[in-house]
């Protein structure tokens, strides 16, 4: 095959890929990331360039009224479903840790798929990674940090009205004497770097590539990963 028809066979992939998970049609999506693998798309572009944008569509119109949360629920299930393909070469494991991140989107908020993503590029950049899934209270991110006696931690928000509960883990952290041991990520949609500076985190990260990048940095390590 021509190389430009290889790059419009990749693009119509990635087109029916981000269809399915706009459309909530799991099985479809999982079959479309099992293809893009086989084609050689490197996992990063397609989580870029056809998960993510089908999840803002989908945001999108039910910004507008157009979709409901049942719409949403299907995308993000589909969305998962592709992701949990990708996953073995998004999280490949390195040979060395560079430390345990311990990782949760805050009280109050269900939206998971971010911080599946953030915890799948820091275990492929060389962390050990803790999950503690959603809906986690400021006591739960505290204890897991002491338990794991993590390096990192890092915790997601979807929504404005959960926001504050960065706040009150970064409290509770401060409480129970531990705050100086871990460093504090913060990063979701409504969440900024001028959040992150005014509740005392240590940082924020935009993507998950890039709050991979940052907890390296923050271990003193490469920006590539096993550097
Ligand atoms: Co909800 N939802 N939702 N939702 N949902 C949003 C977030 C919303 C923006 C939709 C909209 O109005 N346009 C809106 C929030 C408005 C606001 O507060 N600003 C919203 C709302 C209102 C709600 C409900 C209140 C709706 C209702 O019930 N009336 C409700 C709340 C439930 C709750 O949590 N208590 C709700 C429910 C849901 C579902 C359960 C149906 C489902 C979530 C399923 C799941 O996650 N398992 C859902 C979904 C799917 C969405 C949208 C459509 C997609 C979110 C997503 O997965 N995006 C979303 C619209 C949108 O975001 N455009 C929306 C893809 C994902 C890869 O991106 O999570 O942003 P994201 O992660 C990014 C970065 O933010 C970053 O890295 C990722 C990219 O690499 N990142 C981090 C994330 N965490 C990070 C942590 C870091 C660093 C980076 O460091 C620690």
């Amino acid at each position: 095959m021509q190389k430009n028809e290889a790059g419009q066979a990749d693009q119509n992939l990635l087109q029916s890929l981000g269809a399915a998970v706009e459309a909530g049609r799991a099985p479809k999506a999982e079959e479309g990331a099992r293809e893009a693998l086989a084609l050689g798309l490197a996992p990063e572009d397609v989580v870029s360039c056809a998960l993510i944008p089908a999840m803002g569509r989908v945001g999108e119109r039910f910004r507008l009224g157009e979709a409901f949360v049942p719409e949403m629920m299907m995308s993000a299930r589909a969305m998962q479903a592709a992701l949990n393909v990708l996953r073995p070469l998004l999280a490949a494991r390195k040979a060395r840790s560079l430390g345990t991140a311990v990782i949760g989107t805050v009280q109050g908020d269900q939206h998971d798929i971010g911080k599946n993503l953030v915890a799948m590029m820091l275990e492929g950049s060389d962390f050990d990674v803790v999950d503690l899934g959603s809906g986690v209270s400021p006591q739960r991110f505290v204890q897991a940090v002491a338990e794991a006696k993590a390096s990192v931690l890092c915790l997601s928000a979807l929504l404005t009205t959960t926001m504050p509960q960065m706040r009150a883990t970064l409290q509770t952290l401060e409480e129970a004497g531990l705050r100086q041991n871990v460093k504090v990520m913060i990063g979701g949609a409504p969440v900024t770097q001028d959040y992150a500076d005014r509740i005392g985190a240590d940082g924020y990260a935009p993507d998950a590539a890039s709050a991979a990048l940052l907890a390296r940095e923050w271990m003193g390590a490469a920006a590539d990963s096993g550097g």
